[in-house]
């Protein structure tokens, strides 16, 4: 049992003063508001409830900052790509274990406390499958357990390589299922995930460019009661393609063809008309944003003042793991809708409401829709994913509840993150993840060798 005092948290009913905060099991126990520090609680200024990543694609972050280079032609998301599927067919398993580890050492030190890993780098680097299918399901899933942050697995279904059942090419052999193989994949990831504490699983279906109509109906129920993530409308090229093949633009195809409701997920959602963001603001379905990669790609801005308007859900996502960070992604989503509206403070919502907390909730919430989680934030049952502020950090003086989160946010970054509990342990302390130096370790020698 560990028993924590904070002067002030943000409870679901909003910020609280001295509230004692009893773990027991890794869930919190009880929460009590108005309590004077007890003898044997640890004491912290400032707690706040850990955020989801609901979009990783974590071996990508071996090769953060490696396809900043112009080539010959114009840059784009699709000549990223090749980089991308250069990277990835060079990792063994053991480099996407040491890849993936940092990673989420990283995510528990910047405020994540659980990932939706969107995981499609199934085979060996010939193409064959592994004798264990879930190979490199079970290496995220020791990656997760080494590092404590929670897993939602999503085991990406792959087969073509775009619109209409075209034939996926050699950089995408690693990837690519039938339907029955992807059946065994997904019985072998249940098990890889079976002793993980915490741990949940969905599917992916990767996008429609690389899942065929006939083929959304076989594997969605796969997924039995967990979530279902889809990447869909993320460059102007897919909605192009996508008209060309159906006559219907990637998200309007997907709300009128498949089930998305609640359990859905879509991700990026970049290029809607006004019909579609309605349209998918209503289905109840979370728009999976992942900010800081739509930048890095080139992608477009999400039209997320018209989604939120129509009462949307939103959670964030790291995807590519360029940069990882609450604080990145959140201010990048606002900083988008800024650079496009000219206005600032776009996302508040109403008079006098900040930003930084706005943005906060509303992901917390979507992050935990989105990956299925059972109890959200610093309530009775909930995993106990904690992140406290170090309150002398000079982006946080003098400030107080709301403008806490704003500080962190759009000033300080996360260096303000002092500690954090996943799953009521302590991993990260000072700012300091305590695998962080052999991690980084690991990290380093494997990237030494693939960028050799
Ligand atoms: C992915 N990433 O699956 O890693 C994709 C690129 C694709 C992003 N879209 C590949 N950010 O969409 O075909
Ligand atoms: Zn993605």
């Amino acid at each position: 049992m560990t028993r924590l005092h904070f002067a002030s948290a943000l409870l679901p009913s909003g910020w609280t003063n001295d509230v004692q905060v009893v773990v027991t099991a890794g869930a919190i126990a009880s929460v009590t508001p108005g309590a004077a520090p007890a003898p044997g609680d640890e004491r912290h200024d400032i707690a706040l409830p850990g955020l989801a990543s609901l979009h990783s694609h974590a071996f990508q972050r071996g090769m953060a900052g490696l396809a900043e280079l112009r080539g010959n032609a114009t840059d784009t998301f699709w000549t990223w790509r090749e980089t991308m599927y250069r990277f990835a067919l060079a990792m063994t398993p053991d480099d996407v274990a040491a890849v993936a580890t940092l990673l989420y050492v990283e995510m528990l030190e910047r405020g994540f406390t659980r990932v939706g890993e969107f995981h499609y780098l199934h085979h060996d680097r010939d193409g064959s499958p592994y004798s264990d299918p879930a190979e490199m399901a079970a290496r995220i899933a020791q990656a997760c357990s080494d590092s404590g942050i929670a897993l939602t697995l999503l085991p990406s279904f792959y087969a073509h390589g775009s619109f209409g059942g075209a034939a996926p090419h050699a950089g995408q052999r690693r990837f690519v299922c039938s339907v029955d193989q992807f059946a065994a994949l997904m019985a072998a990831s249940r098990k890889a995930i079976g002793g993980l504490r915490d741990a949940n699983i969905g599917i992916a279906p990767h996008s429609l460019r690389a899942v065929a109509p006939d083929e959304l109906p076989a594997i969605v129920p796969l997924a039995e009661d967990g979530p279902v993530h889809i990447h869909a409308a993320e460059q102007t090229k897919e909605v192009e393609d996508c008209l060309a093949w159906s006559g219907l633009r990637p998200v309007q195809w997907l709300l009128e063809h498949a089930p998305v409701d609640r359990r859905w997920c879509l991700i990026h959602a970049t290029h809607m008309t006004d019909a579609e963001t309605v349209a998918l603001a209503r289905s109840g379905a979370v728009a999976g944003l992942c900010p800081v990669t739509e930048a890095s790609l080139g992608d477009g801005i999400f039209p997320a003042r018209e989604f939120l308007g129509a009462g949307g859900i939103f959670g964030v996502g790291t995807d590519s793991n360029v940069m990882v960070g609450v604080d990145d992604e959140l201010r990048q989503l606002e900083y988008g809708q800024r650079l496009r509206h000219r206005e600032r403070n776009v996302l508040s919502g109403s008079a006098g409401a900040s930003t930084g907390r706005t943005l906060f909730d509303r992901a917390l919430a979507g992050g935990a829709q989105a990956l299925a989680q059972t109890g959200i934030g610093l309530a009775p049952g909930a995993r106990a994913d904690i992140v406290t502020l170090d309150t002398t950090h000079p982006s946080l003086a003098g400030r107080r509840g709301d403008a806490v989160i704003d500080g962190w946010i759009f000033a300080a970054g996360h260096s303000a993150i002092d500690c954090v509990w996943a799953g009521g342990d302590k991993v990260v302390e000072a700012g300091r993840h305590r695998l962080r130096q052999a991690a980084r370790e690991r990290f380093n020698a494997s990237v030494r060798r693939l960028v050799a």
